[in-house]
């Protein structure tokens, strides 16, 4: 990867129509003049605040040999030839430029999970055509807000996400507190058969999606981590598996959320386990732990609706010898006003359901459909929507492009309020949303982050829309 931040320079601006059509060897894969518009303007638009920078990254998406257990090679699908791809680092207010070459035998997209980007960007098939093999696509947006978010194909999900085609992305704010060390723990799992190598995965077989055979963190099955004595560390954990739900824990001990997918909460939380539904992220601080600890960090036994698993390692930390530490006690919380009340009434429904298909596949869907089509949104409307799930398995909900905040779960208000992208709606239960559209317009979606699920249609299609547009339409 190459990646190389500089100074913000002006005549840039000029050269995004050059660039677009080319400069850098990019190709614009518009499938509409207008989705072309939307996103020239898009790019033209994408200047860092003053004193950010523009950080450029070229990723390629190719076939490599990576190594998930020492001394066993499987073909992956990586960016730049890594498994998680190369961490994406910047700071709120700079501009994203990702250049994909797509050295696969197939299209892909990239998708920004939890990023607040115009819609020309998000990497979805409404807004832009898939990079061909060969070929490469030219993502450039402004980074709105610090937190933990991650990367991944938005093409082919299933094969192209457990393949390896995930990243992590850090984005800071500039008055963040300082820890003895920062890790960024990306979660996944692989399904491998005895040779090491992918298998092709039967929707059939399991309703609850693919879990792999094999846990990962950051590509590896189960790796040691060593962490100093009397050291206090700030971890920055993605779930980026197509199904694996993971209830963490840091050997019983207990550890402070600090953050959730939309960045800081507000209070102080401290748990002894956390549940981490696909697509989602938190961000904990742990320790300080004696020299001589041995703590796995596991998930805990959680049933979604598939079972219970039994306690799952996932990593093993030692603590060496004691170090002095830097981090002090630290005030980090921010107030976060409640959208609406948690008495307000929901603008909308979102029924999440299974149905059995004649061929006796089952069939995840939203509002009784595959694919649906759901009303606009309007910018600045406050939106309150319930999540329902009347099937028998949990289902993360993840909206592209915008954060909500809980309103209740089943009519229990939650133990923080926090911005979030993805949240779990548990089998026979709602989760009510609240959000507002700030005025990014074009098509948006939400769906399951259960890849098999999202794959199988259970998504939902809507255009967020200017006011004024919504009332010249009708
Ligand atoms: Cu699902």
């Amino acid at each position: 990867m190459s990646l190389h931040h500089e100074h913000h320079k002006h005549h840039e601006h000029s050269t995004h129509a050059h660039h677009a059509h080319g400069g850098h060897g990019s190709v614009v894969h518009a499938p509409s003049a207008a989705v072309a518009a939307d996103y020239q303007r898009a790019y033209a638009q994408a200047e860092p605040e003053p004193g950010g920078t523009v950080v450029r990254v070229d990723l390629e998406a190719r076939e490599v040999d990576w190594e998930f257990t020492p001394g066993r090679l499987t073909r992956v699908w990586a960016y730049d030839g890594q498994v998680p791809g190369p961490l994406i680092e910047a700071r709120v207010g700079d501009v994203l430029e990702v250049r994909l070459t797509n050295g696969l035998p197939e299209p892909t997209t990239l998708h920004w999970h939890g990023l607040r980007l115009p819609a020309a960007m998000d990497g979805t098939d409404m807004v832009q055509r898939p990079i061909e093999p060969g070929q490469a696509f030219t993502y450039r947006f402004k980074l709105m807000d610090a937190g933990t978010f991650w990367y991944h194909s938005h093409s082919n999900e299933t094969v192209q996400v457990e393949r390896g085609l995930y990243g992590a992305i850090v984005v800071r704010a500039a008055d963040e507190p300082v820890f003895d060390r920062e890790r960024v723990l990306v979660i996944s799992d692989v399904m491998l058969d005895e040779s090491g190598q992918f298998t092709t995965f039967d929707g059939r077989e399991q309703r609850g999606g693919r879990e792999g055979n094999v846990r990962l963190l950051n590509g590896t099955s189960e790796p040691e981590l060593v962490i100093w004595g009397g050291q206090v560390e700030r971890w920055r954990i993605i779930n980026a598996a197509s199904s694996r739900y993971v209830r963490l824990s840091v050997g019983g001990r207990p550890f402070r959320i600090v953050g959730t997918g939309g960045g800081v909460i507000e209070g102080l939380t401290i748990v002894r386990d956390v549940l981490l539904a696909p697509g989602e992220r938190v961000e904990i601080v742990v320790g300080p732990f004696e020299p001589g600890e041995i703590i796995e960090v596991v998930s805990e036994p959680y049933d979604r609706g598939m079972g219970e698993h039994g306690t799952e390692l996932f990593a093993t930390v030692r603590v060496g010898p004691a170090a002095p530490s830097q981090c002090g006690p630290f005030e980090w919380t921010r107030q976060i006003a409640p959208l609406v009340r948690w008495s307000a009434s929901p603008t909308q429904e979102i029924v999440f359901s299974e149905q059995i298909g004649a061929d006796g596949d089952v069939r995840f869907l939203i509002n009784g459909e595959r694919h649906y089509r759901a009303s606009p949104v309007t910018v600045g409307e406050p939106q309150v929507w319930d999540i329902i799930n009347t099937s028998s398995v949990d289902h993360p909900f993840h909206l592209h492009g915008f954060f909500f905040q809980v309103v209740d779960r089943d009519g229990i208000l939650p133990a923080y309020l926090s911005w979030e992208d993805t949240v779990n709606v548990p089998a026979g239960g709602r989760v009510r949303v609240a959000w507002v559209a700030d005025d990014r317009p074009g098509e948006w979606m939400y769906h399951c982050h259960i890849l098999e699920h999202h794959a199988s249609g259970m998504m939902a299609h809507f255009a967020v829309v200017r006011p004024s547009a919504q009332s010249s339409d009708m």
